[in-house]
């Protein structure tokens, strides 16, 4: 039996560098394999089913796809040091984090890889070494655009378009880097002193793009020095302080959690609506995709593709909060009121999903949804 971790990954791929910063803070021995076109015929699609990065292989041999189930596994099994915060405000605060990094921020990660030609060159030698490690510079951008393309072609599903794209950017530029920056001069991580949930998560989007491909990046060192300052204690720290004591979230992620119960809380909705209209009309295995619905951002409107997966992340948010005592539910609903989130985790799911075999199922009627 082996003794460490396998991530199978890419540098540049926005989830791998979400589970290395949580390996990396477990101190849990791993070593790092490029997902090559050979690693994804051989290992990744005949284990997992699925063609996504990550996939972490266990020593026991098991392997484990989705970052959202892994860490999952991965704190049953390792429970010192834990990334998930025990006490009700920092709990919640933690999920609606791994929403906003996991699916929202997915939007400027995308829009400022594939919208910014200086990325280019870079990017495309980075995507060139999946077809082989050892492909000379020029041939490895040549092929690695094809590559790219694939990835390239999700822009429009999200919703990145002419029309949403000035409202993307402003709130990217106008408020979540001045507000992350100033978060990140008063406090190391998150919710104080050592990360949690949401820190990793963040890693995804920031560690995997925005900081790490050269046109965000330069934004970044301009305009958010302190968050570039907090990537680099995530991919290099090996001493932590504690949580904030008493339940504490700092107000200064006031303002980043308040857009989530603006905007994307909207969007969720309508997604649990399409996808209970898609099981009452019939449908029984849920696609990828399920047509296309408006989103607004910034008094934007604009239209993307409707993400069922996105619901199996919202119910996580959900299910936190209902899990909470009647107790801490108060101590909670002080906090979300404070944010524009009053009454916002007692939304209804008839239909609710999980994942199977790495596939997104109905809960509700097992032997039909394949
Ligand atoms: N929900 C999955 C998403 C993983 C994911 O989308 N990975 C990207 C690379 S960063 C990928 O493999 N995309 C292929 C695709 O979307 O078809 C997770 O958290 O692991």
């Amino acid at each position: 039996m082996k003794s460490q971790y396998i991530l199978y990954g890419a540098p540049f791929s926005l989830y791998t560098a979400k589970i290395r910063a949580y390996l990396h803070y477990k101190k849990l021995p791993f070593e790092e394999v490029l997902s090559t076109v050979s690693v994804y015929r051989r290992i990744i699609v005949p284990n997992t089913g699925v063609r996504f990065v990550p996939v972490v292989q266990a020593p026991q041999g098991e392997y484990l796809q989705d970052t959202a189930h892994i860490i999952d596994t991965l704190e049953l099994r390792h429970p010192d040091d834990s990334v998930l915060p025990e006490s009700p405000r920092q709990k919640l605060v933690s999920r609606l984090f791994e929403l906003l990094a996991d699916e929202w921020l997915l939007l400027p990660a995308m829009h400022y890889r594939w919208n910014r030609p200086a990325n280019f060159p870079f990017i495309y030698q980075q995507f060139g070494r999946v077809i082989s490690p050892w492909i000379p510079k020029f041939l490895g951008a040549y092929l690695g655009k094809k590559i790219a393309n694939k990835f390239r072609g999700f822009v429009p599903l999200l919703g990145i378009s002419d029309g949403s794209i000035p409202a993307i950017e402003q709130w990217y530029e106008g408020d979540f880097l001045p507000q992350m920056d100033d978060h990140f001069s008063r406090h190391d991580f998150l919710l104080g002193g050592r990360p949690s949930l949401g820190d990793f998560c963040l890693m995804g989007p920031l560690g995997g793009h925005l900081l790490h491909d050269p046109a965000p990046r330069a934004m970044m060192l301009q305009r958010a020095p302190h968050l570039v300052a907090w990537g680099e204690r995530m991919k290099c720290s090996t001493d932590y302080g504690t949580l904030l004591p008493d339940d504490e979230v700092p107000t200064s992620l006031n303002g980043v959690l308040a857009r989530i119960f603006q905007e994307l809380w909207p969007l969720l909705k309508d997604t649990v609506a399409a996808t209970e209209a898609f099981y009452d009309g019939g449908g029984r295995s849920l696609p990828r995709r399920l047509g296309v619905h408006i989103f607004r951002m910034g008094g934007v409107s604009a239209e993307r593709a409707i993400l069922p997966f996105q619901q199996w992340k919202f119910q996580r948010v959900l299910d936190c909060y209902m899990g909470l005592s009647a107790t801490e539910r108060r101590r909670a609903d002080d906090f979300l009121a404070d944010v524009g989130g009053a009454d916002a985790m007692t939304f209804p799911i008839s239909r609710r999903v999980e994942r199977k075999n790495n596939r997104l199922v109905f809960a509700v009627d097992d032997s039909r949804s394949a």
